[in-house]
């Protein structure tokens, strides 16, 4: 039997410092997503998006963690469909929106596996490390906080969704494409024991040395691997359309071929792709991008 992608939309743009990234599920789907997955051979099933709660609308908040709550109540609804959907056995797809959105998809992959007594591994692809809290963060941006909150730093709402954290342990954490941390978010990063592959790492080794070292971290006791993609691991040049562009990153087919990679290591259970904001884009170029690196994920072959 074909398995099933269950695709869930996750429009929030409360949790980045530009506006347009609520548009990301939309530019994705337009990018016709679902159905290349079809002709990949899955069942899809778009399950819609999940409630965001509009900024004019919404309280800002503390000034270190702005839009918190609402960005909270996103989280929460979001963990548990992804949780309701890997728990029927298909592959949760979940469509950013900011990279807040992680909080949920991970708790939720998190909570999936803690129920039947397994660990997951968690592969985080970004410019950035996504390390802050509201005290280290420079911008108050709660996009630069999701991978601090889901190793057990940051705002209780946010650490503590299902009542428990870390919701991944650190030595199963991985970055890759890493080139921009705040001076005072590498204090986090390094107390906390993730390991992190720095675009550096990747010129130095090339990328299929360092996506096989983070594919053996984040199985490491585990039952399986989320990919966190951040479009703005990709270089600028190739994925124009992100809120927070850092020159540097990884060519076209090193995304590709990192993705071909994890798709190799037969560990992958969920995947996100994160931070597409059609506004600052060139005719959805970014977004089309992101389909194409999806299907690499999800096993398609050059021949
Ligand atoms: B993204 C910055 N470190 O905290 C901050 O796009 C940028 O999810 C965060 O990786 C970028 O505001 C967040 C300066
Ligand atoms: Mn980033
Ligand atoms: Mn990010
Ligand atoms: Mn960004």
């Amino acid at each position: 039997m074909a398995q099933t992608i269950a695709i869930l939309g996750a429009p929030l743009d409360l949790g980045a410092g530009r506006r347009g990234v609520d548009m990301g599920p939309s530019a994705l789907r337009v990018a016709n997503l679902n159905a290349k997955l079809v002709s990949l051979g899955y069942k899809v099933e778009d399950l819609g998006n999940v409630f965001v709660s509009q900024q004019e609308s919404s309280r800002i908040g503390a000034a270190h963690a702005r839009y918190l709550k609402p960005i909270a109540a996103t989280c929460v609804e979001l963990a548990h469909k992804v949780e309701r959907a890997a728990g029927q056995g298909k592959f949760p797809l979940v469509l950013g929106g900011d990279h807040s959105v992680a909080v949920g998809t991970v708790s939720g992959m998190a909570q999936h596996f803690r129920k039947k007594k397994q660990k997951l591994g968690v592969i985080w692809l970004d410019a950035h490390t996504d390390m802050n809290t509201p005290d280290s963060s420079p911008s108050g941006n709660v996009h630069g906080m999701p991978l601090a909150c889901l190793v057990g730093y940051g705002p209780k709402p946010l650490t503590h969704l299902y009542g428990y954290a870390p919701k991944v342990d650190a030595k199963n954490v991985v970055l890759v494409g890493i080139r921009d941390v705040d001076l005072t978010e590498r204090p986090i990063v390094k107390q906390s024991g993730v390991r992190v592959f720095t675009m550096r790492d990747i010129d130095e080794r090339g990328l299929r040395s360092v996506m096989e070292e983070a594919v053996m971290i984040a199985s490491q006791g585990t039952a399986g691997i989320h990919i966190s993609l951040d479009m703005d691991g990709v270089d600028p040049d190739e994925a124009p359309g992100v809120g927070t562009p850092v020159r540097g990153g990884f060519s076209y087919r090193e995304a590709h071929l990192a993705m071909e990679i994890l798709s190799d290591s037969h560990r992958v259970r969920s995947m996100e792709v994160v931070e597409v904001n059609p506004v600052l884009d060139t005719a959805n170029r970014t977004a089309l991008l992101g389909v194409e690196l999806v299907m690499s994920a999800m096993g398609k072959r050059i021949l």
